[in-house]
C-alpha cells in the first residue's frame, strides 16, 4: 500500500465541507501525506444561500510557495487540483505541475466550476477555457457534465442518450487528459452514475439518485477517487468506491433540513477506509 505525499491545490471555504476541508480529511484517511495550497479563502463556498462570503485571493502566492519549495528539493507523487480563484492561477498551476512533480508523478484535475448548466458565481467562459487547458495531460480529469459541457462548448442537456455522452467524453479525451472521469450521468429518473473512461475502455456505475441537490459533493467524489487511485486501486474500482463513499456522505446528511451547504461525508469516512486495500 503506497503511502504518497500528494499536493492539493484548491479554496479554503471556511465553512462549507467542500474543497480543502473536504479533501485533506479524505486523502487523510486513504493513507496519504497531503499537503495544500489555498488558491483563495472564502468564509463559506459561493453556492446556496450564502451571500456576502469574503473572498481572499492567493494567486500571487502560489509562484512563492513553488519556489520555495523548489528551493528546499520538495517533490510530490501527485498534485490534485480543485477550485482556483482566478484565470491566472491555471497558468501558475502549470508550473506547479512541470516542476513540483516526481518523475512519473501523476496529475489530477477537478475542473470544480459549476453544476446543474450553469457556472459558479464569478466564474465565466475564459475560466472555464484555462481549466480546460489545464487538463492537456492530467492522468485524471473528473469533470461534471455541466463542466464538460463548458470545457469543451457542448450544448447542456438534461436528458440525453447513451450517444450524447460518448460524444461528451470523445471531446474530453480531445482536451488531452489520459482518463476521464465522467459524474453525474443519469439517463432514467430513479438513478445516476459514474462513467470512467480508460485507455480504450469505459465502464458505467449506476447507483441510487437522491432527491436532494447538495454542494460539495463533486469536491468529495474527487478526493475519494483520488486517495483511493493513489493507494494503487485500478482506476474504475476507484471510481466505484469513490461513488459509494459520495453516496453514502449524503444519506447520512438527508434528515438534517439545516445541514444544506455539504455533506456529512466525516460519518461515511470509515467506510472508504474498509473499501480500501
Ligand atoms: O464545491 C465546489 C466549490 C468549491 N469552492 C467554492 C465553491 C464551490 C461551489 O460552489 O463556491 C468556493
Amino acid at each position: 500500500m503506497p503511502y504518497q505525499r500528494i499536493l492539493t491545490v484548491q479554496d479554503i471555504s471556511c465553512l462549507g465541507q467542500c474543497s480543502i476541508t473536504a479533501a485533506l480529511p479524505i486523502l487523510s484517511a486513504c493513507g496519504h501525506e497531503t499537503c495544500i495550497i489555498p488558491s483563495a479563502v472564502l468564509s463559506t463556498h459561493t453556492g446556496g444561500s450564502f451571500s456576502g462570503y469574503t473572498f481572499r485571493d492567493l494567486t500571487e502566492d502560489i509562484p512563492a510557495i513553488r519556489r520555495h519549495w523548489q528551493s528546499q528539493g520538495i517533490r510530490f507523487d501527485a498534485v490534485y487540483a480543485g477550485y482556483l480563484g482566478s484565470v491566472k492561477q491555471a497558468a501558475y498551476v502549470r508550473e506547479l505541475f512541470d516542476t513540483l512533480l516526481r518523475p512519473g508523478g501523476k496529475i489530477i484535475v477537478d475542473p470544480a466550476m459549476g453544476d446543474n448548466g450553469a457556472l459558479y458565481a464569478g466564474f465565466d467562459g475564459a475560466y472555464a477555457a484555462a481549466i480546460a487547458r489545464l487538463c492537456r495531460g492530467a492522468d485524471v480529469i473528473l469533470p461534471n457534465i455541466t463542466e464538460a459541457c463548458f470545457m469543451t462548448g457542448t450544448e447542456y442537456r438534461e436528458s440525453y442518450e447513451q450517444s450524447y455522452i460518448d460524444d461528451l467524453l470523445q471531446a474530453l479525451l480531445a482536451l488531452g487528459a489520459k482518463s476521464v472521469v465522467l459524474t453525474g450521468v443519469s439517463f432514467e429518473p430513479e438513478s445516476t452514475g459514474v462513467i470512467a473512461w480508460s485507455e480504450g475502455e469505459s465502464c458505467y456505475y449506476r447507483h441510487p439518485r437522491i432527491p436532494r441537490m447538495f454542494h460539495g459533493t463533486g469536491d468529495v467524489y474527487a478526493s475519494a477517487f483520488t486517495g483511493a487511485w493513489l493507494k494503487g486501486v485500478e482506476l474504475f474500482r476507484a471510481a466505484r468506491i469513490a461513488a459509494d463513499f459520495t453516496v453514502s456522505a449524503i444519506r447520512y446528511s438527508l434528515d438534517d433540513l439545516e445541514h444544506w451547504y455539504g455533506v456529512k461525508f466525516e460519518l461515511a469516512l470509515p467506510e472508504l477506509i474498509k473499501a480500501l486495500p
